[in-house]
C-alpha cells in the first residue's frame, strides 16, 4: 500500500506547486524557466540513477539566466573548454586554474557532478606543446606530468574523467596526432596509469565523436578497449560524444552502448547535440525532440550507461554555427533561453524511465527518529537484479556520511556509485564518495547501486550515521 500512499502524496505536492505556479504567473505576469509545474531535468533523472549534464562556457557564469539554468536543471557539468591543456598550462610550468577552480567550486555550490575534459587530445594544446620539438622521452614525461598535476588537483572532487580524447581516424585507425606519431599506441595506456595513480577513485573515460553508432571507428575503439582490459590498463568508461545531426540518430546506438556496457565499462553520452540546417522550424524542432527522446532512450535502456551531458544550454551559445556554416540550434533551449522541445523529450525520458515509482524506504513497523528521511526508487527491474537510487534527507549537517539498510535475503550489491559499498550478509553499508560528504542540514544526499540474486530491492531498516531513519 504505501508505494500508492507516496504516489498519492507526491501527486498532491505537484498540484499544490502547479496552483502556486500558476498563481506566481498571474501575479507576476511571467513564468520561468525551471517549469514549476513539471521537474526539473535533474529531478527527472535523479530516480533512474542517471546524471543529466551540461558544457558550462565560463565566460557564461556571469549571466545571471544561465547560471540559474546551468544549477537549476542539471546534476552534472562539464568544463567547455576551461578544462583543457590549453587554458590550464598556456605557458610551459605556468599554471590557471581559475576558470577550473571556478566550475569546480561551482559544482560543489550546486550539489553537482564534475565530468573532467579532457587531459589528453590532439586539439587545443598550448602553442609551446604543439610547435614545439621534444625527444620522445620528453614528450611522454610531458604528458604523464600534465595528467598527474591536473588529476591530483581535483583529487576526490571530479569523479569522471576524459582521459584521452579524440584517438581515432574516421577508418578506426589511430589519429596521427603528436602523441601517437611519437610514442605509438602506448601513450594511451601511459595517460590511464597516470591518471589512476592520481586519483585512484576517478573513473577513467575514452572519450570521441562518430562512435555513437556500430561503425568501422567504433570497432576501433571497441578492440582498443579490449586490448587496455586485457593489458589491465585502468580504464573505466566510454564517452560517446553524440554531436549528432537531426534524422540521423543511428540506428544501432544501444546496441552499440550495449557492447561496451558488457565488456563491464560504464557509457555516457558526453557531449549530446543534434544541429540542422537553419533556419529552424517547428517540424525540424519536432523532429530533432525525437532524436533527442531517442538518444535518451538508448542510454537509459543500457544499465552501464550512466549519464548524458548535452554540449551547451542554448542555440545562443553553441560551438555548432562556428564550424558548421548554416547550421545551429542543436542545444534544448533556443536563443532566448527558452526551453524547446528536445528539452521537454529529454525530461519525458528521464520520467518515463523513472517510473515514478518509489519502494517502500523503509520497516514499516518501525517510524524511525525523524532527524532522516529515506527513500528507495527502484528505476529498472528485472528477474534477478534491479537498479536503485536512494537518496536521504538529513536534519542534521553532515561532513561525512553512512548509511545502513537491510536487502531481502539472497540480494546482493553487484555495483553502486556516489559511494563505497559493503556487505555484511543481508545489510548494507554504503559511505560518502570523497565528492559527496558534505551535506547541509534540510539537505539530501543520493547513491545509487545495482543489485543481482533478486529483483525486489526496497531497503528496510534504514539508518544514517547509525541512527534508524523514517520512510520518505
Ligand atoms: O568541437 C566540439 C567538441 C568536440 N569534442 C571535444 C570538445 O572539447 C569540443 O568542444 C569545442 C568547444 O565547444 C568550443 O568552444 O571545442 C572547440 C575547440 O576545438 C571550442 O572552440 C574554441 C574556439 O575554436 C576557439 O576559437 C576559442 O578560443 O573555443 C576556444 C575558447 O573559447
Amino acid at each position: 500500500m504505501r508505494p500508492h500512499r507516496v504516489r498519492t502524496v507526491r501527486r498532491l505536492a505537484r498540484a499544490v506547486v502547479a496552483a502556486s505556479a500558476a498563481v506566481a504567473t498571474l501575479a507576476f505576469g511571467l513564468t520561468t524557466t525551471s517549469q514549476a509545474a513539471n521537474p526539473t531535468l535533474r529531478e527527472a533523472a535523479e530516480p533512474t540513477g542517471r546524471f543529466i549534464g551540461t558544457a558550462v562556457n565560463d565566460g557564461l557564469l556571469s549571466n545571471s539566466t544561465y547560471r540559474n539554468i546551468a544549477s537549476t536543471e542539471f546534476s552534472s557539468v562539464t568544463a567547455e573548454n576551461a578544462m583543457k591543456w590549453e587554458s590550464v598550462e598556456p605557458q610551459r610550468g605556468q599554471f590557471n586554474w581559475a576558470g577550473a577552480d571556478r566550475l569546480v567550486q561551482f559544482a560543489q555550490q550546486n550539489d553537482q557532478l564534475v565530468y573532467g575534459h579532457t587531459l589528453v587530445w590532439h586539439s587545443q594544446m598550448p602553442d609551446w606543446l604543439e610547435n614545439g620539438s621534444f625527444s620522445n622521452s620528453e614528450l611522454r614525461t610531458i604528458m604523464t606530468d600534465h595528467v598527474t598535476t591536473q588529476v591530483s588537483r581535483y583529487r576526490g572532487q571530479i569523479p569522471r574523467w576524459d582521459v584521452v580524447n579524440e584517438a581515432f581516424n574516421e577508418d578506426g585507425t589511430f589519429r596521427q596526432s603528436k602523441f601517437y606519431q611519437q610514442l605509438g599506441e602506448s601513450y594511451i595506456a601511459d595517460s590511464f596509469r597516470a591518471a589512476h595513480a592520481a586519483d585512484p577513485s576517478a573513473k577513467l573515460f575514452i572519450n570521441d565523436y562518430n562512435v555513437e553508432g556500430v561503425n568501422a571507428k567504433s570497432d576501433g575503439l571497441y578492440r582498443l578497449v579490449q586490448r587496455l582490459l586485457d593489458q589491465g590498463v585502468p580504464i573505466h568508461g566510454v564517452g560517446l560524444q553524440s554531436h549528432l545531426i537531426v534524422g540521423q540518430v543511428p540506428g544501432t546506438l544501444q546496441q552499440n552502448i550495449q557492447r561496451f556496457a558488457n565488456l563491464g565499462l560504464e557509457v555516457v553520452i558526453t557531449e549530446l547535440d543534434i544541429r540542422m540546417q537553419m533556419p529552424a522550424d517547428s517540424s525540424k524542432l519536432q523532429r530533432q525532440a525525437q532524436d533527442y527522446r531517442a538518444v535518451a532512450n538508448a542510454c537509459l535502456a543500457v544499465d552501464g550507461c550512466t549519464g548524458i551531458t548535452v554540449w551547451g544550454i542554448s542555440d545562443r551559445d553553441s560551438w555548432v554555427p562556428d564550424v558548421f556554416e548554416g547550421q545551429g540550434a542543436a542545444c534544448p533551449y533556443d536563443e532566448n533561453y527558452q526551453p524547446k522541445p528536445a528539452y521537454e523529450a529529454l525530461r519525458a525520458a528521464f520520467v518515463e524511465a523513472g517510473g515514478g515509482d518509489p519502494g517502500d524506504p523503509g520497516d514499516p513497523g518501525d517510524p524511525g527518529t525523524g532527524s532522516c528521511t529515506a527513500v528507495f526508487t527502484v528505476s529498472n527491474r528485472w528477474s534477478t537484479g534491479s537498479v536503485v537510487s536512494v537518496s536521504v534527507r538529513t536534519t542534521q549537517a553532515l561532513n561525512t556520511w553512512r548509511v545502513e539498510f537491510d536487502l531481502p535475503s539472497g540480494v546482493t550489491v553487484a555495483s553502486g556509485w556516489n559511494g563505497g559499498f559493503s556487505q555484511s550478509g543481508s545489510r548494507v553499508t554504503v559511505t560518502n564518495a570523497p565528492y559527496n560528504g558534505t551535506v547541509s542540514a534540510g539537505g539530501t544526499l543520493s547513491f545509487g547501486f545495482q543489485t543481482s540474486g533478486g529483483a525486489a530491492q526496497d531497503g528496510t531498516a534504514v539508518s544514517l550515521g547509525g541512527q534508524r531513519c523514517a520512510a520518505g
